[in-house]
């Protein structure tokens, strides 16, 4: 997990007529290579080019008269490639031509790098653009601010927030609990729906919605959201729609394809999604694509350390890591054993088990930790932590302390190296990483740098809530849920705090007494991708505390998404500024986990059923898919 950021992937682009281009491969190993750069190589770049600008504008002072004589007709299309030029609005300035964004515009996400974004803009409020590429217009008939998205299509910004949809739900909740609970989950189902819709006419057997452009971006070209919402589309009851997504996984889907994936997401998304699916349904089509999956996923492991690669081709099959680098990420090669360890039990076949629980016996006795805690990446050559000395709950390192638990329960609670790395990461987050901030005395997970603390936290650290919960569940310590709800109330607050009841991707905590406010956001750090992290925790403390301020807080926070991030015409979309209700301005995307995850915790946790999907008899993985708790007697 990358600081805000995100993902090790390869993305593959689908030209209008489906074929991918050498071209487009090419744009995209570049900005492959840019993401996965650690984040203190990439601020160097960064760094280096702010200072080659100012260089350049101090030795060209006419220079902004030359952007402000680029004509409309000098702004022209690239060559050849048809898109929406890309300009930037400088105030009093005139416009700014700069290159095209890559064609998938990829968002900061757990596990890829920062995209480039704030860099470019100039500082001010909240309502200037937060990435390259969107940008807001004032019109001269009135106050409505405009959007364009990045490949033209100008919508309005509050287009799909449907603000009167919020205020009738409002105004309609009923008083009974049990209708008011059937009335939550059907606002669950509904907003599952609606996204699907978007889904099924723009994107139908692509990797993701691009809910505001009416289109859909390829990730591995496997149909992702698709695979990631079919135990969702069960578990809520939506069996016409998911009848026509078995039908697209029996016929259309293959993973016979000369395309490189990337072995985390593939493995807690796909693998996962089918084998959960598996459990659920009983239908044997979903274990042979499983099987498929996960035996071609198999040369990533193979390695002189034995620590896998970050990337497969799963037609080829072959894996190299990044090209750059011949680390991988610790959260991703210790966050895929709950999915190989179940592929094993299922097939008989051990060597799925074997290759990842290897890498857990390397991971436990490793040099470099502190405290339980673990450095972000690990090399696959020598099998060593690499870049030592930072530590987080955050992006690069999350799940690992998350699969320790986890894979703990699954395997009936006997495998004790597991539980004792976990409890002493906690006794290690702890001391290290938990403060308080100021003014409300909010309890929250910093960062530790080289000895020194940043109060940094990312949304992803709000799994930990849920984490707590559920080892406190299952008979450890008490403290353990104590600290679980005093996290939730923090990352309730990162998004009861912003105006538009949504939380940013990162926030920065105050801590200083007598700070005005406990949350601080970097410009750069607005954005809300739909991630799941609260949601889910707030169904941990749920279901174990019958508190029914967390469906409260739930409730409230789907009255969000319903109102900044809802398309008119099918699907949510991630959105650049949490902080400017009135223009939130959309990213055009839709992540597969708010299918996946956010939308199935939401469901979960309005749900007063403890049986569905019990606690005691699944445990969920990162991607929020369920897989059995193995009997005991095994
Ligand atoms: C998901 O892919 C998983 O939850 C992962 O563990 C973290 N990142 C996203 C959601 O934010």
């Amino acid at each position: 997990m990358l600081p805000p950021s995100r993902r090790d992937f390869v993305s593959l682009t689908v030209t209008e007529s489906g074929s991918y281009t050498n071209g487009k491969q090419r744009r995209q190993s570049c900005w492959r290579k840019w993401k996965q750069l650690s984040r203190l190589q990439r601020s160097l770049i960064l760094f280096l080019l702010v200072l080659l600008l100012i260089g350049g504008i101090a030795t060209y002072p006419s220079l902004s008269g030359h952007w402000g004589a680029l004509s409309d007709t000098a702004v022209g299309e690239k060559s050849g490639e048809g898109k929406q030029p890309f300009v930037i609005e400088l105030k009093n300035q005139g416009r700014l031509l700069l290159p095209e964004p890559p064609s998938e515009k990829r968002i900061p996400h757990k596990r890829g790098p920062p995209v480039l974004r704030s860099r470019l803009q100039s500082k001010g409020n909240g309502s200037e653009p937060l990435v390259a590429g969107v940008k807001n217009v004032e019109e001269e008939d009135g106050n409505k601010p405009l959007v364009n998205s990045w490949r033209g299509a100008v919508i309005e910004a509050e287009q799909g927030t449907d603000l009167d949809a919020k205020r009738k739900d409002k105004a309609t909740e009923p008083t009974d609990p049990s209708a008011l609970v059937e009335s939550r989950l059907e606002a669950v189902r509904e907003a599952f729906r609606h996204a699907w819709k978007g889904y099924k006419d723009f994107a139908w057997g692509h990797d993701e919605l691009k809910p505001v452009s009416k289109s859909y971006s390829e990730w591995f070209g496997l149909g992702l959201t698709l695979i990631d919402a079919l135990d969702t589309m069960w578990i809520l009851g939506l069996k016409n729609e998911f009848q026509e997504a078995r039908e697209w996984v029996a016929k259309e889907l293959s993973f016979n394809k000369n395309v490189d994936v990337n072995l985390f997401e593939s493995t807690i998304r796909i693998l996962g999604g089918l084998l959960s699916t598996y459990h659920l349904t009983g239908d044997a089509l979903f274990l042979e694509k499983a099987k498929d999956i996960g035996s071609r996923l198999m040369p990533a492991f193979s390695t002189p350390s034995k620590i896998p690669y970050s990337d497969v081709n799963i037609g080829k099959g072959t894996a190299h890591p990044p090209r750059w680098t011949s680390d991988s990420t610790v959260a991703e090669v210790t966050s895929i054993q709950l999915e190989f360890r179940e592929l094993s039990h299922l097939t008989g076949d051990p060597k799925y088990q074997a290759a990842v629980m290897e890498v857990m016996r390397q991971v436990h006795k490793l040099e470099g930790k502190r405290d339980g805690l673990v450095p972000m990446f690990i090399n696959t050559n020598n099998g060593q932590f690499t870049h030592l000395g930072i530590y987080t709950l955050g992006a690069r390192a999350d799940s690992y302390y998350e699969y320790l638990l986890k894979q703990w329960i699954q395997g009936g609670k006997k495998e004790t190296e597991l539980l004792e790395d976990y409890l002493q990461a906690v006794e290690g987050i702890k001391k290290n990483l938990v403060r308080k901030s100021s003014p409300l005395n909010l309890s929250f997970v910093g960062e530790l740098s080289h000895g020194l603390f940043s109060p940094k936290m990312d949304h992803l650290v709000c799994f930990l809530p849920g984490t707590l919960a559920l080892g406190a569940h299952h008979g450890l310590d008490a403290e353990h849920m104590e600290l679980a709800k005093q996290l939730m109330e923090t990352c309730y607050q990162m998004y009861a705090q912003m105006e538009t009841g949504l939380a940013p991707e990162i926030v920065h905590f105050n801590t200083q007494m007598g700070s005005a406010q406990d949350v601080d956001v970097k410009l750069a750090d607005r954005h809300n991708l739909l991630r799941p992290e609260t949601v889910e925790s707030l169904f941990y403390l749920y279901r174990f505390t019958k508190d029914k301020k967390y469906q409260n807080w739930g409730w409230e926070i789907l009255q969000s998404f319903n109102t900044y991030t809802r398309v008119e015409t099918g699907g949510y979309t991630s959105i650049n500024n949490v902080r400017d209700p009135k223009n939130p301005s959309p990213r055009d995307k839709m992540e597969s986990f708010f299918l996946g995850e956010t939308l199935k915790y939401f469901f979960l946790l309005f749900s007063d059923n403890p049986n569905l999907i019990s606690l005691d008899k699944y445990v969920f993985n990162t991607e929020a898919h369920p897989l059995p708790i193995w009997p005991q007697a095994e």
